[in-house]
């Protein structure tokens, strides 16, 4: 594990006031951790430490607030037809479960619609509320955690004669939109209590009000809080002055555990019922699962479970919850695994303070959370993008580090950009496909400019030094205090001097857990403290070494007895290395990369020493460079000397050209011999480079593999073997079950991958029953017929030989372009002068094992 610097928030602290440690029970230790999260009033001190005589603020605070109740009472007397509309991530879906609860409780006519991250995206989507004001005879419309931005979308609805009430608390645009009320904290003064309430906290206070106001008992509003706390914890508001207390209640509530929806997501997810739910549940459990579903499927089920009364729907829809929250897992997992071998692969780390990635087989829902893996690996600013074939768009979520403004800092690109968004620590932009170069030479340009070395080295933040004998029960019972922890509100990280080691243990069943037995200067006493994924890669420590320690502190109760633990976060000690080397990854040297074996064969010789290769991989701008050499004879005689070889869909090449200029394996007869050959996609084995030339006969062969910078170079075979299934199944005729016949050549050409690929992929599915084959290998061809529950690989084939099989073919052909993406053109060049035979239609037969 490579240091990270530890700096002491403590530094920084002036000296704590008397008066302050008085209010903190002459406890100074506590006086200084609160100081340090920015209460140094004692009468705050006091709020924050006695939650119990905490005063709630009132939601009149909020200038519309009168005006907002008012509307939403005379609409449910004259039971007018009243909209939710909220965003698709928690803080949104919990917002709209509160306020469609509260409304549904006062008899209102009341229904609500959240769109759909993948096609209308944030905000009040025009097209939507269209349909939904004529639908539903729309008279009002609440929005929540969104709408402060939707100019005109407002605007059409008061064409519309339908009156809005904005609750939100994003940042507000210069000019607010017409709605009759906007209810947002960034109205307020900063250091009012709601200034920092989530999208659900401003929900819960505008029920609140409309709850009192009808004179409601205070259950009704008490029953809203769990939903309250859950939008708060997952949207990463600061746990301080109001949304800490809502947070509090709203866990009392929470483990009352009458709500349907959270019991079925808790079972699902098998959280034991007898342990106390805490912030933790709502950030790890509760909180991904409802966010799952906005990213890969329609975040409105998320609503529904949350107010649903029906015991077994809710166990249906808990349960899809949980599926796609593994699906989400999944494909987090297989994003990492791409981005990082195509980072491997290229060497694009090296020397570059940012990691910019594109790619259309990302999900938009998950690209986000991938960048912030790569973060906890590369420590730099990670920009993962998705391609949109359709609008010929990417859209990239960025996330950045400490010291690196991400919203600041991408106001100089703002003219790249078609949409964006953000704030310091996180934001999201989209350009045009075209411009994807462009975007990388200067995000990386920005990057290299701004981000000192000092800023990639991570940083962990300790709130105070600890002596041994500080830590003891009376810590425990401070820190117990000061929960729930959360954003602005941190569990509290100490650090400890020169600790001595008594004893050392690995953990676990691969031994990846540390666990450390400290021997205490006063005789006979001892901590324990535990490192988790300490990893096998760290050296052992000495005996006896004196250590430091950053930690937090635990109560861990085991057969009966209470200990205090520590977790912790990082080590320092003599016998560990200090080298920084994760943080600098070099390229990969070539010559780490072997070539691919070349059957030897007697047969046609092809001759190379005439063709010209160019080298342009790497090349920085390749839009600029593709238009500088095909520009100038766009739609001229001359443009007919060139041939993009480019498989599969041609929709990544950067210019729009007619299909004739774009040729696969292929060969339809319209090559032009003697002709330029661009290399845009590469080639998958050198049997396919070599009909390649053989077939153009190119004299100039430009080596691009520009493909391979939007396309990740390597796909997870279950990955690929599903996008497999899919291509073959758009080869079915709409509508039919009757066999069709497949051209294994087009197969190769549309998946762009080798002929075993393609062979031993489809082996492997007519294995798992996803199809039935027959082989006519006089005509290549093979009948394929679908099953019918075919489309979406569930069944677990990894143990099977056709797979391994498969496998093994898809990392050769990943070898074979890494090769060509890195080997010397002298060393490509040679490869070609082996002697390599074709049979009579240039390429070998195909075989196929058809054991069933
Ligand atoms: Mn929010």
């Amino acid at each position: 594990m490579a240091r990270r610097i530890w700096k002491y928030k403590e530094q920084a602290l002036a000296a704590v006031s008397p008066a302050l440690v008085e209010a903190c029970g002459n406890q100074p230790l506590l006086a200084k951790l609160l100081a340090l999260r920015g209460i140094t009033e004692p009468a705050e001190a006091g709020a924050f430490l006695n939650l119990t005589d905490y005063q709630p603020t009132s939601g009149m605070e909020f200038p519309d607030m009168a005006k907002a109740v008012e509307r939403i009472q005379q609409a449910i007397a004259g039971q007018e037809s009243i909209l939710v509309y909220g965003d698709f991530d928690v803080d949104g879906i919990t917002g709209t479960a509160i306020l469609y609860e509260c409304l549904k409780g006062l008899n209102a006519n009341v229904s609500y619609y959240v769109p759909s991250r993948h096609t209308e995206g944030h905000g009040l989507n025009a097209g939507a509320l269209c349909r939904l004001v004529s639908s539903r005879q729309l008279k009002v419309v609440i929005t929540t955690d969104t709408g402060s931005s939707n100019f005109n979308e407002v605007n059409l609805l008061n064409g519309l004669k339908v009156d809005t009430i904005i609750t939100d608390h994003h940042e507000l645009p210069e000019h607010l939109p017409q709605a009759l009320a906007i209810l947002n904290p960034k109205l307020l003064a900063p250091q009012s209590p709601f200034a920092m309430l989530s999208g659900a906290g401003v929900a819960y206070k505008l029920c609140e009000i409309l709850l009192d106001e009808i004179g409601r008992p205070a259950a009704d509003k008490e029953r809203l809080l769990d939903l309250c706390a859950i939008g708060t914890v997952v949207d990463l508001v600061p746990l301080l002055r109001e949304n800490r207390y809502l947070v509090w209640r709203g866990l009392q509530v929470l483990n009352w555990g009458e709500r349907l929806g959270i019991k079925a997501i808790l079972q699902e997810a098998n959280v034991n019922d007898s342990t106390p739910l805490t912030e933790q549940t709502l950030g790890f459990t509760i909180g991904p699962r409802l966010n799952a579903i906005g990213r890969l499927s329609d975040a409105s089920e998320g609503v529904e479970l949350l107010i649903t009364q029906d015991k077994e729907r809710a166990r249906q829809l808990a349960a899809k919850l949980e599926q796609m929250n593994r699906r989400r897992r999944d494909l987090v997992e297989e994003g990492l695994i791409q981005a990082e071998k195509h980072l491997q692969y290229t060497g694009e780390l090296a020397g570059e303070n940012a990691v910019i990635l594109a790619s259309p087989d990302w999900n938009q829902g998950i690209v986000g959370l991938v960048a912030t893996k790569l973060i906890e690996k590369y420590y730099r600013p990670c920009f993962i993008g998705t391609v949109d074939d359709d609008s010929q768009e990417v859209r990239f979520s960025a996330r950045s580090i400490e010291g690196f403004d991400m919203h600041q800092n991408l106001q100089a690109l703002e003219d790249m950009f078609l949409r964006w968004g953000g704030h310091s620590g996180a934001a999201g932009f989209a350009i045009r496909l075209q411009d994807l170069d462009k975007l990388k030479t200067r995000l990386f340009g920005l990057c290299r400019e701004r981000i000192t070395d000092e800023t990639l080295i991570p940083i962990i933040w300790l709130d105070l030094k600890l002596t041994p004998d500080q830590i003891n029960p009376y810590l425990i019972e401070m820190i117990n205090n000061m929960a729930p922890f959360g954003q602005g509100n941190p569990l509290p990280v100490f650090g400890m001097e020169q600790a001595t080691i008594g004893a050392q243990k690995m953990l676990g069943e691969d031994r990846r857990h540390l666990k450390l037995i400290l021997d205490l200067p006063e005789k006979g006493r001892h901590l324990e403290a535990i490192h988790w994924n300490w990893g096998a890669d760290n050296a052992k420590l000495n005996p006896s070494e004196k250590v430091n320690l950053a930690f937090t502190v635990e109560e861990n109760t085991f057969n009966g007895a209470t200990k205090i633990q520590l977790l912790l976060k990082d080590l320092d000690a003599p016998s560990q290395p200090k080298a920084q080397s994760r943080f600098m990854t070099k390229p990969q040297s070539i010559e780490t990369i072997t070539s691919p074996v070349i059957p030897a064969k007697a047969g046609i010789h092809i001759h190379h020493e005439d063709t010209q290769w160019i080298d342009h991989r790497g090349r920085e701008n390749l839009d600029g460079f593709l238009y500088h050499i095909l520009g100038p004879s766009l739609d001229t005689p001359e443009q007919a000397q060139y041939r993009i070889y480019c498989e599969g869909t041609q929709h990544y090449f950067p210019i729009p050209l007619a299909p004739q200029y774009f040729c696969t394996r292929m060969a339809n007869g319209t090559h032009a011999p003697q002709g330029q050959l661009l290399l845009w996609d590469l080639p998958p084995d050198q049997e396919s480079l070599q009909a390649l030339l053989k077939t153009y006969q190119p004299q100039v062969v430009h080596l691009i593999g520009g493909k391979y910078q939007t396309i990740p170079l390597s796909r997870p075979p279950r990955e690929f073997l599903q996008g497999t299934l899919a291509v073959i199944t758009r080869m079915q005729q709409p509508q039919s079950t009757a066999p069709f016949v497949v051209h294994l050549p087009q197969l190769e050409s549309l998946l762009s991958s080798s002929k075993s690929v393609v062979m031993a992929g489809l082996s492997l599915l007519n294995r798992l029953s996803y199809l039935n084959l027959r082989a006519m290998p006089e005509t290549r061809q093979f009948e394929i017929h679908l099953n019918p529950a075919s489309g979406n690989l569930q069944t677990e084939c990894d143990s099977l030989i056709e797979y391994q099989a498969f496998a093994n073919a898809l990392e050769e052909v990943q070898q074979f372009r890494t090769w060509m993406m890195t080997a010397p053109l002298s060393v490509i060049k040679s490869g070609l002068n082996h002697t390599y035979e074709f049979q009579t239609d240039e390429r070998e037969p195909y075989v196929v094992h058809l054991d069933q």
